[in-house]
């Protein structure tokens, strides 16, 4: 089967908030993007996709937007989009742009309508309710914190926002949002985009009855009300046949609290649903009970388990995933699984390996290549995200200790993410000659671009590699997977296997040398198996018997 070129791609990911000033304003901007154009280039990636760049009031940076047809004016205009549009594809790289459509901003034309009277012709782009005795009208609770209903005066009603305040959920049930929406993307289509990673994108159905969630423990989680709703599929299908049906654009869902039978039918060609889908499940393995604002060692086992169920279940179901340790709303990976002191080179690449020879599209969010970490910012000052502020304002006035909150913070918040990118030593590690909106992670002399070139023996020569691979060996992307020592306590090895070949894929976890032994597995005739990639310059064993030194990481390629 000839595979869609989205399967043998790598895409990065900019935030373009904190990728590369070019004005001196402390926020990066698009003609940044386009500065850096090359060096993605080098790293050898296929797509960048770009977290919001439309007009909005940044309440959660981009994701509550105001208008969809127009670009923030900090980023710069329309004609440096399709300056942007132009040059990437002169390189052959092609560009994806985020679609928020479960909310708006509450500055957003058709919510003012729409919160204006209840005879509005916008009134249903949203969704009002009245409350009950005085109350919301359920006890859903908001992902940034607080009652998900926000009461309005005007009309003595409340709008449902399952985010902040000001992203106020659209009503998708309403044929004319749908059109709305559909329109809004075929004119980004025609500019000359060539994808869409969709936002929160199985939240929009909701369940029309609106109960309580009397069931979850707290009472009020309210997820499982709106999660791959009742309409969702529907939806998606009237999307993609709307929309980027025949296009050959890459379509990749944000998918909150997702299952694995809703991902496959998301992503099964023959739907004509999505491409492929993030979930998250294998980034929760460190909120233990399901609590996020916790600190707590990560659990490997579980990892382990949820990678190989989600490897299995999506190639066995004919759907594809999206494979990823970092984005925006993720602490950077080698502060978290990996080792951000001693062993900070061999983790970084440890993990790279790990994700990047599964079967799926990888994505690499910026600085990622490069190793960044989290910041381990001190002070609640230091913070920018609406969610981290939430959290330290609601839990502070519970009486929680501060210090412990910052500590929580300092693992946990978005913002680990969102510091600025680290291109060289210079002051603000080269991203800006302004103030920058965020502060930098202050280990930026060591780690940054500039030195990651010239090392030859860096993170970033290490994840180029890694795409390299995948353009040549076809079972990269086609092999099917088996975890093997399931029970291990610190290795996570597994097995691509196409036909005769297969790749024997061995990571170890952490700091201490650790044995194993395959012999049951191979026979002896493959004792001098090629290696595909390590992350140590000499090699100790073979794919039989050997030892993995602390982060050690190596590929076996048979056939
Ligand atoms: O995130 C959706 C989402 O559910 C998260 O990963 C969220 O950040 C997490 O639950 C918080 O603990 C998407 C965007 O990626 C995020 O940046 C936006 O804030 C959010 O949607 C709302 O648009």
């Amino acid at each position: 089967m000839v595979q869609p070129w989205w399967r043998k791609s790598v895409v990065y990911q900019i935030y373009p908030k904190s990728f590369n000033d070019t004005t001196g304003s402390g926020v990066g901007d698009i003609q940044g993007i386009i500065e850096k154009l090359d060096y993605l280039k080098e790293l050898g990636v296929d797509v960048i996709w770009l977290t919001p760049i439309y007009d909005s009031p940044q309440n959660d940076n981009g994701y509550d937007i105001r208008d969809y047809y127009q670009i923030f004016e900090p980023y710069g205009t329309m004609a440096d989009v399709d300056r942007l549009l132009q040059e990437a594809h002169d390189r052959d790289l092609k560009v994806i742009f985020d679609l928020v459509v479960n909310h708006t901003s509450t500055e957003h034309q058709w919510f003012k309508q729409s919160a204006s009277s209840k005879d509005n012709r916008y009134r249903d782009f949203y969704i009002w309710k009245d409350g009950k005795n005085g109350q919301p009208p359920t006890n859903w609770q908001s992902k940034f914190g607080g009652n998900a209903w926000q009461y309005d005066e005007v009309t003595d009603q409340y709008y449902l926002h399952l985010f902040d305040t000001t992203q106020a959920d659209l009503n998708w049930e309403n044929q004319y949002v749908r059109d709305a929406v559909y329109q809004m993307m075929n004119f980004w289509i025609e500019k000359g985009i060539d994808g869409f990673r969709l936002d929160v994108i199985n939240l929009i159905s909701k369940d029309q009855r609106f109960p309580d969630d009397d069931g979850s423990v707290p009472p009020g989680d309210g997820r499982k009300f709106y999660t791959d709703g009742p309409k969702i599929h529907q939806f998606l299908h009237e999307m993609n046949q709307s929309t980027f049906k025949g296009k050959d654009l890459l379509t990749v869902g944000e998918m909150s609290s997702t299952s694995i039978d809703a991902c496959v039918n998301y992503t099964k060609p023959e739907r004509e649903e999505l491409d492929m889908t993030f979930n998250f499940h294998h980034l929760k393995v460190d909120y233990p009970k399901g609590e996020k604002w916790t600190t707590a060692p990560f659990d490997f086992q579980q990892l382990k388990e949820i990678l190989s169920t989600w490897q299995v279940g999506m190639h066995k179901g004919g759907g594809w995933n999206a494979l990823f340790w970092c984005n925006h709303d993720q602490p950077r990976i080698v502060s978290r699984f990996g080792d951000e002191g001693r062993y900070h080179k061999e983790s970084a690449k440890m993990l790279a390996t790990t994700i990047h020879m599964m079967q799926g599209t990888p994505y690499i969010y910026q600085g990622e290549e490069i190793g960044m970490t989290n910041p381990n910012f001190k002070s609640i000052d230091q913070y920018r995200d609406v969610e981290s502020l939430n959290m330290f304002r609601i839990k502070r006035a519970d009486g929680d200790d501060p210090k412990t909150l910052l500590k929580i913070l300092s693992e946990k918040s978005r913002d680990n993410s969102r510091t600025p990118m680290q291109w060289n030593s210079d002051v603000n590690a080269g991203f800006t000659k302004g103030i920058p909106w965020i502060d930098l992670a202050d280990n930026y002399q060591q780690i940054n671009v500039d030195h990651a070139l010239a090392d030859s023996d860096s993170i970033f020569y290490h994840y180029q590699k890694l795409i390299k691979l995948r353009k040549k060996y076809d079972i990269i992307t086609t092999g099917d997977y088996q975890l093997i020592l399931p029970d291990d306590q610190a290795i996570f090895a597994y097995i691509r296997k196409d036909n005769d070949e297969q790749l024997v894929v061995l990571n170890n976890f952490y700091s201490e040398t650790v044995e194993y032994d395959l012999a049951d597995l191979f026979s002896a005739d493959y004792s001098t198996a090629d290696v595909l990639i390590s992350n140590y310059t000499d090699q100790t064993g073979n794919v039989r018997k050997g030892k993995l030194r602390p982060y050690e990481s190596v590929v076996y390629h048979l056939k």
